[in-house]
C-alpha cells in the first residue's frame, strides 16, 4: 500500500518562555530567565511549517495547551476563580506556576509514540500519548495530547499513556526511529532508553528519561513483530553531556541511521540487531559521526542531530533539515558541507530559524510528531488540523493579533496572561474546527 510520511507540528503556545525547568536540557537551564518572545517563536513555527508544506510534504498542526493549567492548581490545593489561583500559586511558589505554565507542548516529539500500520499485528496506525514522567511541566500534558490526536486521527488506535510512575518514563518519539525501505511496508522500530526498572538512578548525572519497560510496554501495545523491533541503550556519556533525549545525538529516515558516534551504549551491537532485524526488508545505512571532527559538546550545541531528515518529493538522497545554529558551529558545518558532497545517502543540508524554541532545547526535530499515513488514511485524517496556504494566512494573522511579543520570567504570575492565552485558543478551535470543548477552560 503507497503511504508516506507527515509532519505534525505543535503550533508554539502565548506562554512560550524560558523557565529553566528541565534538569540535564543544557539550553533550558542556559537560558533561563532570558525575556522571551512568543509571537516571533511562534511565527518561526510556522514558517518552518509553510515551508515543508511548500517543499510538497503533508503539514499538520497540533495546537498548543491552554496554561496555565488550571485543573493542576485546583488539584494542588489552591482555589477561588483561577486569577485567584494564580496569583496565590505566584505568591506561594513561583517555580510550582512557572511549571504549570510551560508551552512545552510545542515539542511535539514528545507527544507521543506511533506505529504506523504496515508495522502493526491489527493495521491499523497506533499512538501512544508520552507520559513525560520525569519532568513535572511535560508530565501535564498526555491527555490534552491524547485528545488533539483523536481528533487528527479518528481512525488510529490512540492509547492512554503508560502509568505515570518512574519504571514506566516514556518521552514519546524522541527515543524512537522507524527504519524502513518504503513507507506502505514493513518497517524496523528502534526504541532507545537511558535506563530500567531497578537501575541505580544514579548511573547517569542528568535524568536517564525514558525507560526500557516503557518502550517494551509500547511495543507490546501497538502490536510489533518481535524480530522487527530493537531496543538500544543510549550511552551515559550522551545523556551527561546533555542528550536528554536520544534525538539530539540520532536521526533516522528511510533505511538510513545519522548518529554520533557516542550516542549508543554500545554501537556495534545496535547496528548488529538493526541489520539482522531489517533482513529480508532492506540493507540498513549507517551514517556515524565520529567525536574527532564533531564533539559531542559541538553536537549538542549545535543541534546537528536534532534535525529533520526527509525525502523531499523528486530528491533521490535525503535533505537534513538543520537548526542555524548548526551553519554557525563549525565542526558541525564542515561536516555537513563534506556529507553533502560525498557520496552517502544525505545530500542536501537546509538550515532554518527556530531560534525561540532552540534556548529550551527544541531543534526542528523536536517540533514535529511524524505519522506515516497510507493514502487511505491520509484521506480520513481530520482536513482542518492540515496546514494550507490560507490557514498558514490565518494563524500568522492570529498570533499577531493574541500574542505577546516579549514575556519575561516574572510575567507568568500575571493573570491577565492567562486571560489572553484562553482568548486566544479560544479563537483557535474555531479556526481549526476543533469544536467549542477542546479545552479544559471551555468546559468550565
Ligand atoms: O523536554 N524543554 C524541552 C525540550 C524538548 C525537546 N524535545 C526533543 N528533544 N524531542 C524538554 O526538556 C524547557 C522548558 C523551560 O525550561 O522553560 C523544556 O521543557
Amino acid at each position: 500500500m503507497s503511504a508516506s510520511e507527515a509532519n505534525f507540528d505543535g503550533l508554539i503556545g502565548p506562554t512560550h518562555n524560558y523557565g529553566g525547568l528541565s534538569a540535564g536540557n543544557l539550553a533550558s537551564a542556559n537560558n533561563a530567565g532570558l525575556v522571551a518572545s512568543p509571537r516571533a517563536a511562534a511565527l518561526q513555527g510556522l514558517a518552518k511549517m509553510k515551508a515543508m508544506a511548500d517543499a510538497g510534504l503533508v503539514q499538520g498542526i497540533l495546537p498548543p495547551q491552554a496554561r496555565p493549567d488550571i485543573a493542576a492548581l485546583r488539584a494542588l490545593g489552591f482555589s477561588g476563580t483561577p486569577e485567584d489561583m494564580v496569583r496565590a500559586a505566584w505568591r506561594s511558589d513561583k517555580r510550582l506556576l512557572r511549571n504549570l505554565s510551560s508551552a512545552s507542548s510545542m515539542w511535539a516529539a514528545n507527544a507521543a509514540t506511533v506505529s504506523p500500520s504496515a508495522d502493526c499485528a491489527d493495521g491499523r496506525l497506533h499512538l501512544t500519548p508520552a507520559n513525560l514522567s520525569t519532568m513535572l511541566h511535560r508530565s501535564l500534558e498526555h491527555a490534552q495530547t491524547r485528545r488533539a490526536l483523536e481528533a487528527a486521527f479518528p481512525f488510529a488506535a490512540v492509547h492512554n499513556a503508560l502509568p505515570g510512575q518512574g519504571d514506566f518514563a516514556d518521552e514519546g518519539a524522541a527515543n524512537h526511529v522507524r527504519l524502513c525501505a518504503n513507507h506502505g511496508k514493513a518497517g524496523v522500530e528502534l526504541f532507545v532508553y537511558g535506563r530500567a526498572a531497578g537501575d541505580d538512578c544514579e548511573l547517569t548525572k542528568f535524568p536517564a528519561r525514558q525507560t526500557l519497560d516503557a518502550s517494551r510496554a509500547i511495543a507490546r501495545r501497538h502490536g510489533l513483530s518481535a524480530p522487527r523491533t530493537v531496543f538500544a541503550r543510549q550511552s551515559k556519556r550522551a545523556i551527561d553531556a546533555g542528550a536528554f533525549h536520544n534525538d539530539v545525538v540520532c536521526v533516522g529516515a528511510l533505511e538510513t541511521l545519522f548518529y554520533h558516534e557516542l550516542a549508543f551504549d554500545d554501537t556495534p551491537a545496535m547496528k548488529d540487531d538493526i541489520t539482522k532485524a531489517a533482513s529480508g526488508l532492506f540493507d540498513p545505512q549507517f551514517v556515524e559521526v565520529p567525536d574527532s571532527e564533531v564533539p559531542i559538546a559541538d553536537a549538542i550545541k549545535a543541534y546537528l542531530f536534532n534535525s529533520m531528515l526527509v525525502a523531499m518529493p523528486g530528491e533521490d538522497r535525503l535533505t537534513l533539515i538543520a537548526p542555524l545554529e548548526t551553519a554557525e558551529t563549525p565542526s558541525t558545518k564542515a561536516f555537513c558541507d563534506k556529507m553533502v558532497a560525498g557520496k552517502g545517502p544525505i545530500g542536501a543540508v537546509t538550515y532554518v530559524d527556530v531560534r525561540q524554541s532552540m534556548r529550551n532545547g527544541g531543534g526542528p526535530a523536536c517540533l514535529r510528531l511524524r505519522v506515516v499515513l497510507t493514502e487511505a488514511e491520509r484521506k480520513t485524517c481530520n482536513p482542518d488540523m492540515l496546514l494550507t496556504d490560507d490557514k498558514y494566512d490565518r494563524l500568522c494573522a492570529w498570533v499577531t493579533t493574541h500574542y505577546r511579543e516579549a514575556l519575561a520570567p516574572d510575567d507568568i504570575g500575571d493573570p491577565a496572561l492567562m486571560t489572553e492565552s484562553f482568548t486566544a485558543l479560544d479563537e483557535l478551535t474555531g479556526l481549526l474546527n476543533l469544536g467549542r470543548d477542546f479545552y479544559p477552560f471551555q468546559r468550565g
